[in-house]
């Protein structure tokens, strides 16, 4: 049994919770191999695959790169290994080539619940396998009893004032978790490359596991709260986190959280949080330190910090147009919107050209819980408008909405309206995303990345001498 438990067990407050953790735990482990334990009959496969299909492509090129796309941020550029999911244009996300009705029917879920955990979802970014209820189980066990952060995180997180973004807050204290990194400490001592996978394995658990406190006690710092309520070893992580919030009670939204930190947490490698997750690993920083540069990356507005930014536009909208607008007032509205030089949050995609599968999947749910929500309605006439509006304006190259577009209004109508704070969900569940890859960058021991830059004169210099 993993020593994080063993304490767990040995810490649980009565007699009866710690029966119930050994017991979850018991009748996972006996039967079934735990995540590490499959990943370690994994590896030595898949490093043979990962040779044959550089012995038989490895020299096949995927064609031109033109000079465009320096200046264009890199889009369609082939650069980068990720293997948790790949995204489609038209289709949307794929993880690990299912898509998300495929996870939302294969993944298990809790008793009473019919939203996938995203235990499996992890689970399945790091095999590629949908794992059973009880290594399910076994995960949310594992992730309860490795939640406490040290004192000194803490203490860091409650000196902030409450004027520092919560996401700055958040980055700050997943740095600070570099203090215990089971990585780190291996490298200092001399580990064989050939086992660097395995500490940092045991960091991205921590890393994950300790997402919540941290979250929960920013949040509730920030907007007056109170104390943090006790992790319950007993329960999912979708569970805990709404609990730490305050929102524990409420069946509707840990369902949410389940599906939130399901789909928000990969969508491939070239994003800036997982892209940055993964280079700054790729110098052999420990996840903590690499994921805390993700964060940086998704606290932007054109990135994670949209969904911020839809919930902020919606309510400046509402204010002035109120809440039973015409379509007239909110076609307006939009077009003033990219007058002023503005983006219309939410909407438009670097890769997606169709309505984001993740945006459909917070709209079926609104549609089934809180389908008489005013908010929810107005997101749905914006849905309606902006794609046309966005399509003769002639610029975006995607009319359509993204997983922003949509999240905040969920949160919202459950009472979660401090928009400020939506990003670091978002954070919790990237981390999935971006630890499933640093885990299998180590074990597949990719190197360094250094691609190469020019200058505007070394380029103008290039062709002209070749002309
Ligand atoms: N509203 C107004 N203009 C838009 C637009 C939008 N929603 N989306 C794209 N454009 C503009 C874009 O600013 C660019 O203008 P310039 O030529 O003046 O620079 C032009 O259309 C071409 O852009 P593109 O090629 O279609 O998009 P990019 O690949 O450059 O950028 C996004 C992609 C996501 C940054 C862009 O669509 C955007 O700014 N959207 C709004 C912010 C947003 O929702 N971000 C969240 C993305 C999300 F999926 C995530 O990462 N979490």
């Amino acid at each position: 049994m993993a020593s994080h438990l063993r304490l767990a067990i040995k810490k649980s407050a009565s007699p009866l919770a710690r029966s119930a953790v050994q017991a979850r735990f018991a009748s996972s482990a006996a039967k079934q191999p735990t995540l590490k334990e499959r990943l370690a009959e994994l590896i030595p496969p898949t490093l043979e695959r990962v040779k044959a299909v550089r012995a038989e492509h490895g020299k096949k090129s995927f064609g031109p790169v033109i000079v465009d796309q320096l200046y264009g941020g890199m889009r369609g550029l082939p650069a980068l290994i990720w293997e948790g999911s790949v995204l489609d244009p038209d289709e949307g996300i794929r993880f690990r080539g299912k898509t998300i009705p495929e996870i939302q029917a294969a993944l298990p879920k809790a008793p009473g619940g019919s939203e996938p955990l995203p235990e499996g979802l992890f689970w399945l970014l790091v095999t590629g396998e949908i794992p059973t209820a009880e290594q399910v189980a076994g995960l949310s066990a594992e992730w309860a009893a490795r939640a406490a952060i040290p004192e000194f995180v803490e203490e860091l997180i409650d000196r902030c004032p409450p004027t520092l973004h919560p996401m700055s807050q958040f980055s700050l204290a997943v740095t600070a978790l570099n203090h215990d990194s089971a990585f780190a400490k291996a490298y200092a001592q001399g580990i064989n490359k050939k086992e660097y996978w395995g500490p940092t394995f045991e960091d991205s658990m921590d890393l994950i596991a300790k997402l919540p406190t941290i979250a929960g006690r920013i949040y509730r710092n920030v907007y007056g709260k109170g104390k943090l309520p006790a992790i319950d070893l007993q329960k999912d992580y979708s569970h805990n986190l709404a609990n730490l919030l305050g929102f524990g009670e409420n069946h509707a939204f840990v369902e949410l959280m389940r599906l939130y930190l399901t789909i928000h947490s990969d969508h491939e490698g070239g994003n800036v949080s997982a892209h940055t997750g993964k280079l700054v690993g790729s110098a052999l920083s420990d996840p903590f330190i690499s994921y805390s540069a993700a964060l940086n990356g998704l606290a932007g507005p054109l990135h994670g910090l949209a969904n911020q930014e839809v919930l902020v536009w919606l309510t400046k909208m509402q204010a002035k147009i109120g809440t039973d607008a015409t379509d007239e007032a909110v076609k307006e509205y939009v077009w003033a919107t990219l007058k002023g030089g503005q983006v219309v949050p939410g909407y438009g995609h670097a890769v997606l050209r169709k309505t984001d599968p993740r945006y459909i999947a917070q709209r079926e749910f609104a549609l089934k819980h809180l389908p008489d929500d005013k908010l929810f309605k107005l997101v749905a006439q914006v849905y309606k408008l902006v794609p046309d509006i966005l399509l003769e304006a002639g610029k975006a190259k995607n009319p359509w909405p993204n997983v922003d577009a949509h999240s905040g209004v969920l949160l919202t109508h459950y009472g979660l309206d401090q928009m400020g704070y939506y990003t670091v969900l978002f954070g919790v569940s990237r981390a999935f995303g971006v630890t499933a890859q640093l885990i299998w960058d180590r074990a597949l021991g990719a190197p360094l990345e250094r691609p190469k830059s020019y200058s505007t004169e070394a380029i103008d210099k290039m062709f002209k001498n070749k002309n």
